[in-house]
């Protein structure tokens, strides 16, 4: 594959400030590096600038930066659309989470014009499944799944081409839901991997079953991989830490499976929090998943054993 990496530093889906600094602590941790040694081809298209903004307002007052996250959707939904029209597999640098209203909607615009259907695998911690209507918070960075699977209340965003119908989402290592979070997904269709299921199920079969689904009708797969989704040992570069996540081990396990499915088109790393960090440890972490993703195996390593 031909990976594309594109730079989102967009933190005003959220209030903390760091998130702008992921692109460049990604690009220092040697994530070109780690795909270009993996052998495929590589190129860097630079971070991406916020274009003008529009006068946008929102009828819930709790919202903040809207005008911001709506030009970076628009500017992220033509380049991520751009990237995989020529045949690469783009790699979205955040960057908050709010850039998924654009990289997936980039995606949901070119897999319509392929006449392939789009399927979401969403590893975070939370659900992110606020309308900017329901948030409390005011974080957009919460509502990219509620857009993505054509809630309303998105009347400031363009409209999300082909909205993903909610059996071909899949929420992957949840543990944090707000109410009306809660509320609005028993209302959906959408398949909800919390902790409990995969500590019941292992972190193996429930994923194997999404990607049989992807593959049984030649889906396009777009992953975004929120830095929460880690346990915050082993991840605290990021602003919303909630414990009892995934293991170094178990996330290396999810990538290896997305690299043998060969199923993934389109990817977000999002929310590393540059500044939090202790020694690069997270941002070297998660370029060492890319590499997973991307065919890194042990035994593929130098080092190994004779
Ligand atoms: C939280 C979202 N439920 C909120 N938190 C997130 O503010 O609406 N953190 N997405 O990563
Ligand atoms: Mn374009
Ligand atoms: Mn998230
Ligand atoms: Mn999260």
């Amino acid at each position: 594959a031909k990976c594309i990496l594109i730079g989102a530093p967009i933190d005003a889906g959220q209030k903390r400030p760091g998130c702008l600094m992921g692109p460049a602590a990604y690009r220092v941790a040697g994530l070109a590096r780690e795909i270009r040694d993996l052998g495929h081809g590589m190129a860097d298209w630079g971070d991406l600038a916020l274009p003008d903004l529009r006068e946008v307002a929102s009828a819930n007052p709790a919202v903040h930066s809207l005008p911001e996250v709506v030009g970076w959707t628009e500017i992220l939904m033509d380049r991520v659309d751009d990237a995989l029209s020529e045949g690469g597999l783009p790699i979205v640098l955040g960057g908050d989470h709010s850039l998924a209203l654009g990289s997936v909607a980039g995606a949901a615009a070119h897999a319509e014009r392929a006449g392939r259907p789009l399927f979401l695998l969403w590893l975070d911690a939370h659900s992110d499944f606020h309308t900017p209507m329901t948030t409390t918070s005011g974080n957009l960075h919460g509502t990219p799944v509620a857009y993505i699977a054509g809630r309303g209340g998105f009347d400031a965003f363009p409209p999300f081409p082909a909205p993903i119908p909610a059996d071909r989402i899949c929420l992957y290592g949840i543990r944090s839901v707000d109410p009306a979070e809660h509320a609005a997904l028993l209302d959906h269709d959408i398949a909800i991997n919390d902790m409990r299921v995969l500590d019941e199920h292992g972190i193996v079969a429930p994923l194997r079953a999404f990607l049989d689904r992807v593959r049984a009708v030649n889906g396009m797969l777009h992953v975004s991989l929120d830095v929460d989704f880690l346990d915050p040992s082993i991840a605290p570069a990021v602003g919303t830490t909630v414990p009892g996540g995934t293991t170094f081990r178990e996330a290396h396990l999810v990538m290896e499976l997305l690299h043998e499915s060969g199923l993934v088109t389109s990817l977000d790393l999002v929310e590393l929090n540059p500044f939090l960090d202790d020694r690069g440890m997270t941002a070297r972490l998660m370029v060492d998943l890319v590499g997973s993703l991307m065919g890194k195996k042990v035994f593929d390593r130098p080092t190994r054993a004779k």
